[in-house]
C-alpha cells in the first residue's frame, strides 16, 4: 500500500492520515481474540490501570505470532518506508486496552517528545500507526489529535509520573489551548477525534499533539499502536526496558498481504 498525492498532502498539512476499513472483519476477529488473551496474561509487559484493569501490553509482536505478522504487515510498513525513503524497524509496539468503565486518561503529549528525551532518538523520523481493534466511538475514550500541531517541533513538556500508571512527557493547558486555537483558525477544526469501525487505521506524525479521555462506557476500545522508526534514525539512549523501546534495529521484511488471513484459516482448519 502506498500513500497517494492527496494522502501525502493531508499528512504534511494536518499531521495525520485516516484509512477506514484497512483490515477486514476476519483479520480483526483474529487480532481481537488474540488481544483479549494477551491482556489477561501475567507478564511484565502487561501494565494495569490503578484500578487493576489492563492498560497496555508492550511488545506483543515478540511473543504473539499474530501480532508478529501485524508488525510486519505491508499495509502498515510500506507507507512508512515511502514517507521516510528508507527501511524501518519496530521502535515500540503497544496494545492499549482502554477497558470499559476503567480505561484511564492519556494526557496531552507528543510521542516524539518521549522518544527524544527518554530514548535519544535523533529526529522525528518515526511514527505511530494506530490499528482499531474495537469500534472507536466519540464516547469510549477516542484518541483526540490537534491538527497541524506537528508543525511546532518538540514542545516543552513536564514528566508526569503520577496521573496514570504510565510516565509521560505531558504538555500544559496553555500550550494545548494555543495549539487548538491555531488549528481552529478559518476553515480548521481545533481538536479532531478520528472514529471508525474496527479495522480502521490512523497514521500520525511523531510530533502531532494527542490525548484521550477515560472510558466510562460499557464499550471497550482496544487500539494497537505500532511505532516504526527509520533505520538510520535509531535510538541512542537505553534508559527504558528493551521491551518498551526496542534495541533491535533490523529492517522489517514485510510479510505477504494475506498473511493474517492465511494464519486465521490455517488455525481454524486445525481446530476443526
Ligand atoms: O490509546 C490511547 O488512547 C492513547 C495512546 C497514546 O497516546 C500513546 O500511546 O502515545
Amino acid at each position: 500500500m502506498q500513500l497517494n498525492a492527496e494522502q501525502l498532502k493531508a499528512f504534511d498539512e494536518q499531521g495525520y492520515v485516516f484509512f477506514p476499513n484497512c483490515f477486514s472483519e476476519e483479520e480483526i476477529l483474529l487480532m481481537r481474540a488474540e488481544a483479549d488473551n494477551i491482556l489477561k496474561l501475567d507478564r511484565q509487559e502487561v501494565w494495569h490501570e490503578k484500578t487493576g484493569a489492563p492498560r497496555t501490553a508492550f511488545a506483543a509482536h515478540t511473543f504473539s505470532e499474530v501480532f508478529g505478522l501485524l508488525a510486519r504487515h505491508p499495509r502498515l510498513v510500506e507507507p512508512l518506508r515511502q514517507l521516510f525513503g528508507e527501511d524501518v524497524y519496530v521502535h515500540q509496539f503497544k496494545l492499549n486496552a482502554k477497558a470499559a468503565f476503567e480505561g484511564d486518561v492519556w494526557q496531552w503529549h507528543q510521542d516524539y517528545g518521549t522518544w527524544a528525551r527518554d530514548d535519544g532518538m535523533p529526529q522525528a523520523r518515526a511514527m505511530n500507526i494506530a490499528v482499531f481493534l474495537d469500534e472507536v466511538l466519540p464516547i469510549n475514550g477516542a484518541l483526540m489529535v490537534i491538527p497541524k500541531s506537528h508543525k511546532h517541533g518538540t514542545l516543552a513538556a513536564g514528566h508526569d509520573k503520577s496521573t496514570t500508571s504510565y510516565p509521560l512527557w505531558t504538555l500544559d493547558n496553555e500550550t494545548v489551548t494555543r495549539l487548538a486555537a491555531e488549528a481552529a483558525e478559518p476553515g480548521g477544526v481545533g481538536i479532531v477525534a478520528p472514529t471508525g469501525k474496527p479495522g480502521s487505521v490512523l497514521m500520525f506524525h511523531g510530533n502531532l499533539v494527542h490525548a484521550s479521555p477515560p472510558n466510562i462506557t460499557p464499550y471497550p476500545r482496544k487500539i494497537v499502536y505500532l511505532t516504526l522508526c527509520a533505520v538510520s534514525n535509531h535510538i541512542t539512549k537505553f534508559t527504558r526496558a528493551e521491551w518498551i523501546a526496542h534495541r533491535d534495529f533490523t529492517p522489517i521484511v514485510p510479510v505477504d498481504d494475506g498473511a493474517l488471513l492465511d494464519y486465521a484459516r490455517a488455525h481454524r482448519q486445525a481446530a476443526e
